[in-house]
């Protein structure tokens, strides 16, 4: 008898789910929902197991189908050494992958992972039920609409699928995952939403959802969102919320309409106060009166991709957005004492010295207050994104599938980011968990907890005022250190700044962080824990 299962009944094998795990992945979720629903043994391992782990759990599995799901399109190779290493043992089952960059280079995923059956492209629910039922039955799995499979020497593939045409009718996604803790609160994801209506030029998230037929964006419910939260909420004692949409309905008249109607709901489940949520938006989105709703309704923080703090930047970057508007944006939820967090590519294609020092002076105007924690990239041409197609027509391109990249017109600002981004990650600076720029940013998410989700704590505006100082102190460093390297390599003045004592800087500012946060946190620790009493489930 085979060791890896095959006697079973082939209806009763299980299906094995690989991806990242890490925070939650509400696409594998979705997945695993949707089969158990159709009463089928799903199991779900993490990509980052170790990879003798995960052989030995398929192995265990002996399942009928394996799926694994590409988010980050850097991955493919270590899928694909994951993908041998699973042939090499003896796993012999249909394997299919899902995911971004499957779905938009559906050809080069199965050229570099020649022991994939299969590919399923976009929203992959239904089209992943209908295989496994296929293979179950020993019916033929190429028929399945949503597919790209290999067939002599060549690619083919079944018509493709259209969207999910309503969310609410997929069963809430599994959420087998611990939540993460911010001060005993527990926060998860959801989802309210799925695609979006702009095409900005780096991103892929469009094309995912413009080539396959249906409507791009859809909305749940409100109503349908709320009951979710409030399932959480009652059955995990879930109160922090953080919405992946990719641009939460907020924008023109019937999407505003949306989240009023949601704010709305939350009052009527009587929500607010007793939980908190996060959001990503646009920042032409962001409206006063609105906005002010939505916070009274528990709206506690929002991420922005603000991206450039040039116009030419914001052009190349097809943002459709003014700088005018990006700070406006900023300036109306710092009035509103909503916190922000923000995306930025101080680097595109079309990168000056002159547009560095715009963004600097623009990252210096919206973070110069300590109000966020200061934080840049490098814009990266992603498969299926404009940019990477216009980069590839006048030859610029470089790089592959896991480190793409290109040059930048002006030699020079080549050997400044080389620079640049040497710096900044010898000093553990901006990238890595432990890092400075997420750490002060967690260090305001946890204020921001404070804030909202216990009663008033003696002090909190002291400590808000030290928080911001640090903050402050640690952007004005990070743009001086940009500011030096850029006029090392422009001007050719001054010399670089020296890593080691950068990283000495830094790792006191991290010091002083971290002894601020626990001297308070400890000062109140009783008042802190009494009031999270009532919401341990
Ligand atoms: C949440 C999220 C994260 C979370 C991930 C949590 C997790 N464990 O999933 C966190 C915060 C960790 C994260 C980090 C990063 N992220 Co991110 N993230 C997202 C985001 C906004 C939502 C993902 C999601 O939940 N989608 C909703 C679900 C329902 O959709 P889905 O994942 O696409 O899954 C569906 C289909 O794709 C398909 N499918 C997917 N997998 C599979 C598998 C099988 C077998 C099948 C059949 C089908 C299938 O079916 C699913 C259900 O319909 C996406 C954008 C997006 N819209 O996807 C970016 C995105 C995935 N992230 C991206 C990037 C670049 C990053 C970072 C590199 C950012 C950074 N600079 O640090 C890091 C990388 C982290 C790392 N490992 O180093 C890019 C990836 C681009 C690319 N081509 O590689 C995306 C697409 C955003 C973008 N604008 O381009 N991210
Ligand atoms: S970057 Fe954001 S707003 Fe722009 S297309 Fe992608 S998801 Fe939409």
């Amino acid at each position: 008898m085979p060791d890896d299962g095959s006697w079973c009944p082939r209806a009763q094998r299980p299906v094995v789910l690989v991806g990242f795990q890490a925070q939650g992945n509400l696409g594998l979720g979705y997945l695993a929902s949707v089969l158990r629903a159709a009463g089928h043994d799903v199991r779900l391992l993490d990509i980052e197991l170790p990879v003798s782990d995960i052989v030995a759990a398929v192995r265990t599995a002996a399942p009928l189908l394996v799926g694994f799901s590409l988010i980050f399109q850097f991955y493919i190779r270590r899928y694909g050494e994951l993908i041998d290493l699973l042939r090499a043992a003896g796993i012999t089952c249909h394997f299919t992958m899902g995911g971004h960059y499957p779905s938009l280079s559906a050809r080069q995923t199965l050229a570099a992972v020649p022991a994939l059956d299969s590919v399923v492209r976009f929203e992959g629910e239904i089209t992943l039920r209908e295989l496994t039922e296929s293979i179950a039955a020993g019916r033929e799995w190429r028929d399945v609409p949503g597919l790209v499979y290999r067939s002599d020497d060549d690619i083919a593939s079944s018509p493709t699928r259209a969207l999910v045409e309503d969310l609410d009718n997929l069963p809430y996604p599994e959420r087998n995952f611990l939540p993460e803790v911010v001060l005993g609160h527990r926060a998860m994801p959801l989802l309210a939403s799925r695609g979006c209506a702009r095409t900005c030029s780096f991103c892929s998230i469009h094309t995912f959802y413009r080539t396959a037929p249906g409507k791009v964006v859809r909305t749940r419910r409100p109503a349908e969102v709320v009951r979710e939260m409030r399932h959480l909420h009652e059955d995990r004692g879930i109160t922090i919320f953080l919405f992946q949409d990719d641009d939460f309905p907020l924008f023109g008249k019937k999407w505003r309409a949306w989240a009023s109607d949601f704010v709305d709901e939350l009052h009527r489940a009587d929500l607010p106060g007793r939980v908190i949520w996060k959001i990503n938006c646009r920042a032409d989105a962001v409206e006063e009166a609105l906005f002010s709703r939505m916070r009274d309704a528990g709206l506690y923080i929002v991420y922005m991709g603000l991206e450039s703090g040039t116009e030419e930047g914001l052009t190349v970057l097809n943002k459709g957005i003014t700088v005018e508007q990006n700070l406006s944006a900023v300036a109306t939820l710092k009035r509103l004492g909503i916190m922000f967090e923000f995306g930025f590519m101080l680097l595109d294609p079309s990168s000056s010295f002159a547009s560095v020092r715009g963004n600097l002076a623009f990252l210096e105007e919206i973070v110069g207050d300590g109000s966020a924690a200061a934080t840049f990239c490098k814009m990266l041409p992603y498969d299926g994104t404009p940019i990477k197609e216009a980069l590839e027509r006048s030859g610029r391109l470089k790089g592959d599938v896991c480190a793409p990249d290109y040059d930048f017109l002006d030699p020079r600002l080549d050997a400044f980011y080389a620079a640049l981004a040497r710096i900044v990650d010898i000093t553990g600076w901006i990238h890595g968990n432990r890092a400075l720029t997420p750490q002060l940013n967690w260090a305001w998410n946890e204020l921001a907890v404070l804030r909202t989700l216990f009663p008033p704590v003696p002090g909190l505006e002291t400590y808000d005022a030290r928080l911001r100082r640090l903050t402050a102190e640690a952007n004005a460093m990070l743009i001086g250190v940009v500011h030096d390297v850029a006029r090392v390599f422009d001007d050719g003045v001054g010399e670089l700044p020296a890593a080691h004592i950068l990283r000495k800087h830094c790792n006191q500012t991290l010091e002083r962080l971290i002894s601020e946060r626990n001297a308070f946190i400890s000062r109140h620790k009783d008042m802190l824990l009494q009031a999270l009493a009532p919401i341990t489930v």
